[in-house]
């Protein structure tokens, strides 16, 4: 009889916590809009119009000056300076499997030590490429959230550093396979691409200052010198964003690895971080954002979903301090999302959102990337010209693609189907 009050006591202090937990939760996202008629009369700045008032016609101007205003624009008021300090990278495999995926594959672990100033950094990468290739291959390079292991159940799998300080060896954080939907990784071989993860907190852990203390050692920007403006100091998407292509100086130098066929992806938060690399580091032939939202790939000045306000309390250790300037006051940005997307030009863009991710604004999504067509149209691609959604189910596939899934925010095979299919495109397949 005591043991059954206990038990029940039990499921009643869960059932009340995890009710305290929804509570909050809600309470936070209370004053967000997810009605289209709230959303303000807005104007969003022209990527074609230099600072100085100039209408640029040609590629040259914007080469030559439009692009780095942007580029500069977007390192000062949201994802922070990138330094140019270069840092010293030793990669090694620790650890091959030539009989990966029943032979498909051969798997490796490569781990990257940077170094600085008496300095060091490790993160490790795991990577599959095809056995049976003719010449090198595609590469998608992109981060996980929970882990090499959670990528696969395969035992063989190292845990990424970031998770093998955890002492207690059977925490479930180090459960193996947790995330496998999300990487498909034996079709992405049978289509004839390599990939290659690394776990974001193995370069910048993505722990929120006020639940924890994060120590300045995890992160791999310890190595390197900061701006002196604090306002515009990166930070964690700035960091990731370095880290996608760190692992790309990796990538370019493998035999197998086709150096023009670098794709970067990510969903969601490295969906950002996917977007503001492939916008700095022009070696990413496509950029595939899914479901990044604010930050994003979403236009903020709707302010429907995910806004400022919420994004930079929620999160402020992600975009730089002057980001939040913007909070409540979106009007005032000097860009919006579509600059980023535009800084892709010419190489590739897909933009992907799934139905039920009201959050990240599907639409914004979309609209962005709309509004970045004219700098693509410059170059003659041909890039999303309709205003109109795609409806769900449909993809566009022009130079630049964009896909609405049904469903709920994450990556999942079809998304990825759909991105294959992008890339074999856009290279010729
Ligand atoms: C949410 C955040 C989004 C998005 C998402 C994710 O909590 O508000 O901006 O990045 O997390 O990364 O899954």
């Amino acid at each position: 009889m005591k043991a059954r009050r206990d038990i029940f006591l039990k499921i009643v202090a869960v059932v009340c916590l995890l009710c305290a937990v929804a509570a909050t939760a809600s309470a936070k996202r209370r004053n967000i809009n997810y009605d289209e008629s709230k959303v303000p009369n807005y104007t969003l700045p022209n990527p074609l119009v230099c600072n100085d008032g100039t209408k640029v016609t040609t590629v040259e101007q914007w080469e030559k000056q439009r692009r780095s205003e942007i580029l500069q624009m977007l390192s000062k008021e949201i994802y922070g300076e990138t330094p140019e300090a270069r840092l010293k990278t030793k990669c090694k495999v620790v650890a091959e499997n030539r009989n990966a995926l029943g032979g498909k594959a051969t798997a490796q672990q490569v781990m990257f030590t940077f170094s600085r100033k008496g300095k060091k950094h490790q993160a490790l990468a795991l990577v599959y490429y095809p056995n049976n290739r003719q010449g090198r291959v595609p590469v998608f390079v992109g981060y996980n959230f929970k882990g090499n292991h959670c990528v696969t159940a395969d035992e063989w799998v190292l845990y990424s550093p970031y998770f093998d300080r955890l002492e207690e060896r059977n925490h479930k954080l180090l459960q193996r396979g947790t995330q496998i939907e999300r990487w498909p990784v034996e079709l992405i071989i049978e289509r004839g691409y390599a990939v290659v993860t690394m776990c974001y907190h193995d370069i910048y852990p993505d722990i929120v200052p006020r639940k924890a203390k994060p120590s300045d050692e995890m992160r791999l920007s310890n190595l390197l010198p900061v701006t002196d403006d604090e306002g515009c100091r990166w930070q964690a998407i700035g960091v990731w964003a370095y880290g996608l292509s760190r692992m790309a100086d990796w990538v370019v130098k493998q035999p197998w690895a086709d150096k023009d066929k670098l794709c970067v992806i990510g969903h969601s938060r490295q969906g950002k971080a996917a977007l503001w690399a492939g916008a700095q580091d022009e070696r990413f032939r496509v950029v595939i954002s899914n479901n990044s939202g604010c930050g994003g790939a979403a236009l903020s000045k709707r302010v429907i979903g995910e806004n400022v306000e919420f994004i930079t309390r929620q999160f402020p250790h992600w975009f730089c301090r002057n980001f939040t300037k913007y909070s409540k006051r979106e009007h005032a940005l000097p860009f919006d999302q579509h600059f980023l997307l535009a800084l892709v030009a010419p190489r590739h863009l897909y933009v992907a959102s799934a139905t039920a991710d009201r959050w990240a604004d599907p639409k914004g999504e979309y609209l962005a990337t709309y509004h970045s067509s004219p700098v693509f149209e410059l170059y003659g691609m041909k890039a999303v010209s309709s205003k109109q959604m795609p409806k769900v189910g449909e993809d566009v596939q022009n130079d630049v693609g964009s896909h609405i899934r049904e469903g709920k925010h994450a990556i999942l095979e079809y998304d990825w189907r759909r991105y294959l299919d992008f890339c074999d495109k856009v290279f010729k397949r």
